[in-house]
C-alpha cells in the first residue's frame, strides 16, 4: 500500500500516472480539506472532488477541476436571478456538492460522506480528507482576510498577501482511517502540491507527522526554479517565510522527507536530491514519473 497527500492539481497528475502502473486498490489518499466552501447551500471540497473525479474517470482533465463535459445552466440561473456565486460550479459537479452538503447536514462525517460518494461512483482507490472537522485556509490581503477560494478565484490572485491563516473552531485532528492508512503503507508519497495551501495543513492535523516520519518518505518539489509549475505557490510561499523554490520546498517540510525529487530542470540545488523530469504535461509524462518514483519506492 501506498498513502500519498495532495492537493487539487500537481499530486492528482501524478495519481493519473501511478493508476496505470500500480494495484489501484493499494493506492489511499490523503486529501487537503482547506480550500473547502459552503456555496448556495452546498459543499465544495475541491481537492476530494478532483481527486475522486480523476479516480472515477470523469475529471475535467484541462483544468484540473470539475467533471468533463459539464454544463453550467444552474450557475447561469442563480447569476441571473442576482446570486453572487464567485466559483463557476457545473451541474453534474453540483449535484455532487447537494448530496455532500446534505450529508454532512445529518451529521455525517467527511470521511463517511467521501466513502458513500467514491462507492457510488465505483472507485477502488481510497479517498481520504485529511480530518472530519472544519478548517480554512484565509489569506490576509490589504484590504483584509479572504477565504483562499475568494483570493485564487474573486481576486485572481491578483492582491497584495500579508499572510496566510488556518482558521478553525476545533484543532484538526488526523481521522482513525487516515493514521491506519498510514500505518498500513509501505511508504508515504508527497505529490508535487502547493506546500502551504494543500501539503501544510494535511501537516497540520494532529497524529500526522508523527505517523509519516516513521514510514520512508517521498516528496516532489511543484518547483522550477524559483516559479511553481501553476498556481499561486510563489507568492503563498513568499507570504508564509520561505523561499519559492524546489529549497524553501524542502525546507517547509522539516525534515520529513527521507528523499526529496526535484525536476532534471531545476537549476536550485536541494543537497541529495534526485532528478527527474516532473513535468507531467500528458498522461504519458505522468506514467513515466510514476515509474521512475516507484522504482525508488520498491527498492527502499
Ligand atoms: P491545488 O489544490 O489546485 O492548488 O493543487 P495542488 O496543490 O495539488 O497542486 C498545485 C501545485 O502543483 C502547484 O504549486 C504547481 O507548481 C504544481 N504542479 C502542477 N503541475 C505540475 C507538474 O506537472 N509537475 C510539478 N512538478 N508540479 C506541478
Ligand atoms: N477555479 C477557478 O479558477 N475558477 C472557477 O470558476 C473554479 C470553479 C470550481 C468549481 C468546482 C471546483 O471543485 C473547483 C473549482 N475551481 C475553480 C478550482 C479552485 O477551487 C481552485 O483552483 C482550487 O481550489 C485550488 O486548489
Amino acid at each position: 500500500m501506498i498513502t500519498f497527500l495532495s492537493g487539487g492539481t500537481g499530486t492528482p497528475k501524478l495519481l493519473r500516472g501511478m493508476q496505470k502502473v500500480m494495484d489501484r486498490h493499494e493506492m489511499s489518499v490523503i486529501v487537503n480539506t482547506a480550500e473547502d466552501i459552503w456555496i448556495s447551500g452546498n459543499q465544495i471540497s475541491p481537492d476530494i472532488d478532483t481527486v475522486m473525479y480523476l479516480f472515477a474517470g470523469i475529471l475535467n482533465t484541462d483544468t484540473w477541476w470539475g467533471i468533463r463535459g459539464d454544463t453550467y445552466v444552474t450557475h447561469e440561473e442563480t447569476e441571473r436571478l442576482g446570486r453572487d456565486e464567485f466559483i463557476a460550479i457545473g451541474d453534474r459537479d453540483r449535484a455532487i456538492h447537494i448530496a455532500r452538503g446534505e450529508m454532512l447536514r445529518s451529521g455525517m462525517r467527511l470521511t463517511d460522506a467521501t466513502k458513500c460518494l467514491c462507492d457510488r461512483m465505483g472507485i477502488r482507490e481510497t479517498v481520504l480528507p485529511m480530518t472530519d472537522t472544519e478548517v480554512t485556509t484565509q489569506i490576509e490581503t490589504d484590504s483584509g482576510l479572504l477565504h483562499f477560494q475568494e483570493y485564487w478565484i474573486r481576486s485572481k490572485g491578483r492582491i497584495g498577501i500579508r499572510s496566510v491563516v488556518r482558521r478553525f473552531d476545533e484543532a484538526p485532528s488526523a481521522t482513525e482511517e487516515v493514521l491506519e492508512s498510514i500505518e498500513g503503507s509501505d511508504t508515504i508519497i508527497i505529490g508535487p502540491s502547493n506546500p502551504i495551501t494543500s501539503i501544510s495543513p494535511i501537516l497540520e492535523c494532529s497524529g500526522i507527522k508523527e505517523a509519516i516520519r516513521k514510514r520512508f518518505v517521498i516528496a516532489v518539489s511543484p518547483f522550477i526554479g524559483t516559479e511553481p509549475v501553476s498556481g499561486p505557490a510563489g507568492a503563498l510561499m513568499k507570504a508564509s517565510g520561505f523561499e519559492p523554490s524546489a529549497s524553501g520546498t524542502f525546507t517547509c517540510y522539516e525534515g520529513i522527507p527521507d528523499l526529496f525529487v526535484q525536476d532534471i530542470r531545476d537549476p536550485v540545488e536541494v543537497h541529495n536530491s534526485v532528478r527527474l523530469d516532473t513535468l507531467m504535461t500528458d498522461e504519458e509524462k505522468s506514467i513515466a514519473l510514476a515509474e521512475e518514483i516507484l522504482k525508488i519506492a520498491r527498492s527502499d
